[in-house]
């Protein structure tokens, strides 16, 4: 069982996604253990994504995840965490597989909606970062006929 953070950025609320996005992950089995709809403070999300602090696209980045509201949310699943990615597609929209969730609504490779964490430290990282007061932990009856 790995937990992953995903996370609909403000182009994903902003177009009335939430829903569909959610809905994706929920269909698909996973088990949703954190939720909350936030307005990131910078340094929040500075220190989520200090790994591109040298690229040229991060100033932008910070300032648009901070823009309005942001669905934090952790989803929890056998392979989550790359389960979640293959959900959400490739980083640029039009170039995702269509049947993803870029893939299906994203044009751009900035505002692509969504993201998730690509591997057990960083998804570690940012659930302490996003969920601080820490997980619901709880056994969903349909598991049962989730798993064999
Ligand atoms: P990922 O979200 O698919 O893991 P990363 O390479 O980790 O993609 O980049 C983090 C985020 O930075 C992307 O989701 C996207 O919003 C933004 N980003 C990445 N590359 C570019 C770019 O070339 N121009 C503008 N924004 C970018
Ligand atoms: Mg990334």
């Amino acid at each position: 069982m790995q937990t992953t953070y995903v996370m609909v950025k403000p182009d994903g609320v902003q177009r009335g996604l939430v829903g569909e996005i959610i809905n994706r992950f929920e269909r698909k089995g996973l088990r949703l253990v954190g939720l909350k709809s936030i307005i990131p403070s910078m340094e929040l999300v500075e220190q989520h994504y200090a790994v591109h602090k040298e690229r040229p696209f991060y100033s932008g980045l910070v300032e648009f995840v901070t823009s309005g509201p942001v669905v934090a949310m952790a989803w929890k699943g056998v392979d989550a965490i790359s389960v979640c990615r293959n959900i959400i597609g490739a980083t640029n929209g039009r170039e995702a597989d269509m049947g993803s969730i870029r893939g299906d609504f994203g044009m751009d490779i900035g505002y692509n909606l969504i993201h998730g964490s690509d591997g057990e430290e960083t998804a570690a990282f940012e659930l302490g970062l996003w969920f601080p007061e820490g997980l619901n932990e709880w056994t969903p009856v349909r598991e049962t006929w989730v798993y064999e």
